[in-house]
């Protein structure tokens, strides 16, 4: 395929809820998608990239500053691109993976619809359904935290996340884990925690979690081991694994057991797939996580889910836990599960109406 040209379309996406982490609260999402145009088809796909950068580096201005600048040149100057060669092509700019998953998954994306093969059959999914888990944020008190959770739960989700932060761990975990029983439910600090935390943190032992995400810094891949061996949590990395090659070191240090996959961190469902695989051959289970994606990104990540290493339900909601109205035809929840997409490519169409009234402004980059 011959790249025509790209859109950069930005899209303001208020949340039904706020949506509070340890180190910030989301009100709305200002969503980056890309649409790739070729002769043959066009793709879609959405970065994942924060309006600030308090996730991970990256932050949605700069994410479509550096397609601007760099990448989308370096790729419309190709005679001929597929998904793989999205990545060797943007090898060379370091970093900046949240904007090489969007255009890659775009051109993999426009490449697929071309074919008529879906992503979750090139991906090698092995289901049609996927169990859905849902994060429920930092709340105000312990009663609200419990609402939150009581309607989730009456929704049919299938795991329960809660978001952790210190002076928010032991209670919330105490009082979910009392009220519900014996529901799947697992916890997140976003690297808000230090080693010195550790005899702490065994607290969380008492509650049977499925896993603590990512409880110490990013880059610490050492401490994560010698906490791993202090809790009998299993620890699983997010922020940590930024690549197929951290995923390998990951586990040859024994930092952790499980590993959240989210292909904008990884830069592209070609990484995820193979960080999938490694882990699959590690015995190292993997689950698919969220960043608060409208039905164009979740698409693909329903798909990516469904491959058979996804042993552990993702953060892969239906669209109302986000959106009081999405930019595609809603995913919905059906006891508990979500279904994979099935048509050509991503498997959905953003619905043109919808998507000029939720647009804030709009980049035609020609080839
Ligand atoms: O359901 O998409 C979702 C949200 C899942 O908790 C979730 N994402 O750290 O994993 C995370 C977290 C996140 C949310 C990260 C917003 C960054 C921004």
């Amino acid at each position: 395929m011959k790249i025509t040209g790209v859109e950069l379309r930005r899209i303001a996406m208020p949340l039904v809820a706020p949506f509070r982490t340890s180190f910030g609260t989301e009100h709305s999402r200002d969503v980056l998608l890309v649409r790739v145009v070729t002769p043959e088809a066009e793709g879609w796909a959405e970065c994942v990239a924060m309006s600030e950068p308090l996730y991970s580096p990256e932050y949605v201005d700069g994410a479509a500053d550096v397609m601007r600048r760099f990448m989308v040149p370096a790729l419309t100057a190709l005679h001929h691109v597929d998904a793989y060669g999205v990545g060797q092509a943007l090898e060379p700019l370091k970093g900046h993976r949240m904007a090489k998953a969007a255009l890659e998954t775009a051109v993999l994306d426009a490449q697929l619809r071309a074919s008529g093969e879906s992503f979750a059959r090139f991906l090698g999914a092995s289901r049609e359904t996927v169990p859905c888990g849902v994060s429920v944020g930092i709340m105000n008190s312990i009663p609200e935290l419990l609402d939150a959770v009581d309607g989730y739960v009456a929704e049919g989700y299938v795991r329960i996340k809660l978001k952790i932060e210190p002076g928010w761990d032991l209670e919330p975990v105490r009082a979910v884990r009392e009220r519900f029983g014996d529901v799947l439910l697992q916890v997140d600090a976003n690297a808000a925690y230090t080693l010195t935390d550790s005899a702490h943190l065994a607290g969380l032992d008492a509650f049977g979690l499925l896993l603590i995400e990512q409880p110490l810094a990013d880059d610490d891949l050492v401490q994560h081991a010698e906490l791993a061996k202090r809790l009998r949590t299993p620890v699983c990395l997010d922020e940590s694994i930024e690549s197929a090659a951290h995923a390998a070191a990951a586990i040859s240090l024994k930092a952790c057991s499980v590993i959240n996959i989210k292909p904008g961190r990884v830069g592209g469902y070609l990484e995820a797939r193979r960080i999938h695989d490694l882990c699959r051959a590690n015995g190292v289970a993997v689950w698919c996580g969220g960043m608060l994606e409208t039905g164009i990104g979740r698409a693909a990540n329903v798909a990516l889910a469904a491959l058979p290493g996804f042993t552990l339900p993702g953060d892969t909601s239906a669209s109302r836990r986000y959106f009081a109205r999405d930019v595609t035809p809603p995913f919905e929840l059906r006891d508990g599960h979500l279904d994979v997409p099935a048509g050509p490519g991503i498997g959905v169409d953003p619905d043109p109406a919808v998507l000029d009234e939720v647009t804030t402004s709009v980049e035609w980059l020609a080839g």
